[in-house]
């Protein structure tokens, strides 16, 4: 049989090569047309932003593998079949990665970069005082795959730590708020915000003006997650108000982010091109290629997105 690799980003070779080392009883097929010649041969696509409705002709399809930990870009495909899986990439290097991201970010605010940046940029020297890290509250949006590994990778520094999730449960690094009736709650508890949600109806535009009035003045927030979750013009506004003291974004509405784009230019933001954690073709092909060693063994294969969740 076949693997499909549908994905307009760079380092296809790359991959390709990553998958048929792993994979090498399989023809690694590449690009929509390939797929389209072969529809009958293609027992699973490996996907970044699939052209919508591709997927839908490939009859022999068994599952869709994200080259990613996100689904957001798949499930833009209204076409994209019900009755096969949807996986998303669980892949230890990409957690590590994200995980460090969260920490050096945690870090420049709970240690004022940003307005030291300012200062710079102005040759002024003033020195501000600073809270204890046990006194500056650190909420994580989302408490999966990346959210616990950043919740481990700070625990050691002292930070009280928060996390916003959809269901309770017991958690032995800091303080569970489920369900959106906390999600306020869990704001005013939070002097730093980083979001590692996935994006989904329920998520979209959380981030919101709504949002940030409910946090401490003088919050930072940091998203890691997916553009869709800043409202930017709100998050522009509470800035330039003082309310929302810094951010730092990773990932935007549209990547690139356009060179006209507000954001690039405001003080305190600080901007890294979805680069928080990057898939590594090496890590992730051994990742994808031992779910669909699993299925094909007729076992579960790990990171099912549920359709209904959407993620
Ligand atoms: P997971 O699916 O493992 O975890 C998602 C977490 O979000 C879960 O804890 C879940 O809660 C929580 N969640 C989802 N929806 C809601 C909601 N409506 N209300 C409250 N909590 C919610 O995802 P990962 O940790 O693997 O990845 C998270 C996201 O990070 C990805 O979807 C992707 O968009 C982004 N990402 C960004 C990268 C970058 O380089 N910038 C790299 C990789 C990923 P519960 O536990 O209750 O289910
Ligand atoms: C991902 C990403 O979802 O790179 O893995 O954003």
């Amino acid at each position: 049989m076949a693997i499909l690799f549908l994905s307009e980003a760079d380092k296809t070779d790359e991959w390709a090569g990553a998958l048929a080392r792993e994979l090498p009883d399989d023809e690694v097929l590449i690009g929509p047309e390939a797929g389209l010649a072969r529809a009958a041969d293609i027992d699973f696509a490996v996907v970044w932003y699939p052209p919508p409705g591709l997927c839908a002709k490939l009859p022999a399809l068994r599952a869709v593998l994200s080259l990613g930990a996100g689904v957001d870009h798949a499930l833009l495909d209204p076409d994209l079949p019900r009755h096969v899986p949807l996986v998303r990439l669980i892949d230890p290097a990409l957690t590590e990665q994200m995980a460090e991201w969260v920490v050096m970010n945690v870090l420049r605010h709970h240690r004022l970069m940003p307005a030291y940046a300012e200062q710079q940029a102005r040759a002024y020297w003033k020195r501000h005082d600073i809270p204890r890290a046990s006194a500056r509250r650190v909420g994580i949006m989302g408490l999966g795959e990346l959210g616990r590994a950043a919740a481990k990778a700070l625990a050691p520094f002292g930070f009280p730590l928060a996390a916003w999730v959809t269901k309770s449960r017991k958690w032995e690094l800091g303080e569970i708020f489920a369900g959106p009736d906390s999600l306020g709650t869990f704001f005013a508890h939070s002097d730093i915000v980083v979001c590692l949600l996935p994006l989904t109806s329920a998520t979209r535009g959380i981030l919101s003006a709504d949002a940030f009035a409910r946090m401490p003045r003088g919050a930072a927030i940091i998203n890691g997650a997916r553009g869709g979750h800043v409202v930017a013009a709100d998050l522009i506004a509470a800035l330039d108000r003082g309310q929302i003291s810094a951010a730092t974004l990773d990932v935007f509405e549209r990547e690139p982010l356009p060179a006209d784009d507000p954001l690039w230019r405001h003080p305190r933001i600080t901007i890294t091109p979805h680069a928080a954690a990057i898939t590594l073709a090496e890590t992730a092909a051994r990742e994808i290629a031992s779910n669909i060693r699993r299925l094909r063994r007729g076992e579960a294969m790990v990171g099912i997105v549920s359709r209904d969740r959407e993620y």
